[in-house]
């Protein structure tokens, strides 16, 4: 970390490892069972997560990026921001091209990078140290779900001109709920003035949102099943990992990809670290993720409703993903 760069970790190890015990307790002892899948992303996690982003089924990263490429010039000049503060920040790859725009604006000053995962953040500021030598970085490890995501969007530090940026659909692993809480916690963390930029895929035909979380190299497979090691290092859990087959399923009523990890076979699982014995019947499921798709409308109507009016929307020639660009 040099001199342009600042580092705050509001992830402690203990309360990380607390979060993933009641998050193990309530997730896996309830019917139907599931995982959060902020788990996911151990240093394992995170680079395959980087692999997913590059297979040719696994659209929304090379399109978003496309769409960025396009529209960033006029998202810096609509918002004259000087200041990008970007939830799950992961790699950092795509905001590159609205750090360029803004950049080349003349306005950009500073950027603030949040993620969950402290490996992939402290690559992704490293590489920006090279690319980005003068641009004050200020990166944040940290949960921004605590709290119902009021706690978890406290980090978010004072700067001038902030757009808040959240990028790749990931605001589609949210329930309805939830999405109305964290578009909530997002005005409520901003000033009058400022934005919020969020990338969402869009619904497409069936085959071709189910190929990209099921792709024929198996890598979301192993995306999937690694939550599974960790449960195994972090709780001294004995998941069989290969026992677990990866399934992906759309789910039209609720508008939504579901990941799941099904039982091979009937396994007891003991868990340790959570205080938790689970006996998986053969068949029985655990869902690790939802990545919801939207409608462009409904989901501008969301975030109106939430006191994020959409001041201008893009999406790609073929309709699969869009940026939605609010002003507080
Ligand atoms: C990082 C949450 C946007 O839902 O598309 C990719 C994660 N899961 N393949 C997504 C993911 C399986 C991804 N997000």
């Amino acid at each position: 970390v040099n001199s342009t760069q600042r580092l705050d970790v509001h992830l402690a190890d203990d309360a990380r490892a607390e979060a993933l015990v009641a998050d193990v307790r309530a997730g896996l002892a309830a019917q139907p069972r599931s995982l959060p899948p902020k788990w996911f992303y151990d240093a394992t996690g995170s680079e395959l997560f980087e692999q997913i982003t590059r297979l040719p089924e696994y659209y929304p990263t090379r399109t978003e990026k496309a769409l960025l490429a396009d529209c960033a010039p006029e998202i810096a000049s609509i918002t004259g921001a000087r200041t990008i503060v970007e939830l799950g920040s992961g790699s950092s790859e795509k905001t590159r091209l609205l750090l360029d725009a803004l950049d080349q604006a003349g306005t950009l000053a500073t950027y603030v990078a949040q993620d969950v995962s402290p490996a992939a953040l402290a690559s992704a500021m490293a590489e920006l140290e090279k690319d980005y030598p003068r641009l004050a970085v200020h990166g944040v490890v940290s949960d921004f779900s605590a709290g119902g995501f009021r706690d978890g969007l406290r980090f978010v530090p004072e700067y001038p001109d902030r757009m808040m940026v959240f990028l790749g659909g990931t605001i589609g692993t949210l329930d309805p709920i939830e999405r109305a809480a964290f578009l909530a916690a997002m005005r409520e963390s901003l000033h009058p003035g400022e934005h919020v930029l969020i990338g969402a895929g869009l619904i497409l035909d069936e085959a071709t949102m189910v190929a990209a979380y099921d792709d024929d190299a198996g890598v979301t497979a192993e995306f999937n099943r690694n939550v599974l090691a960790v449960m195994n290092r972090e709780l001294g859990a004995d998941f069989p990992v290969e026992e677990f087959e990866h399934v992906a399923v759309w789910d039209a009523s609720a508008q939504w990809i579901e990941m799941r990890l099904r039982a091979r076979s009937a396994i007891a699982v003991r868990i340790p670290g959570a205080g938790l014995d689970v006996d998986l019947a053969a068949g029985e499921e655990i869902r690790t993720e939802v990545s919801a798709k939207f409608d462009l409308l409904s989901l501008s109507a969301e975030m109106a409703s939430q006191g994020l009016p959409v001041a201008h929307a893009w999406q790609d020639p073929d309709s699969r993903f869009a940026l939605l660009l609010a002003r507080v």
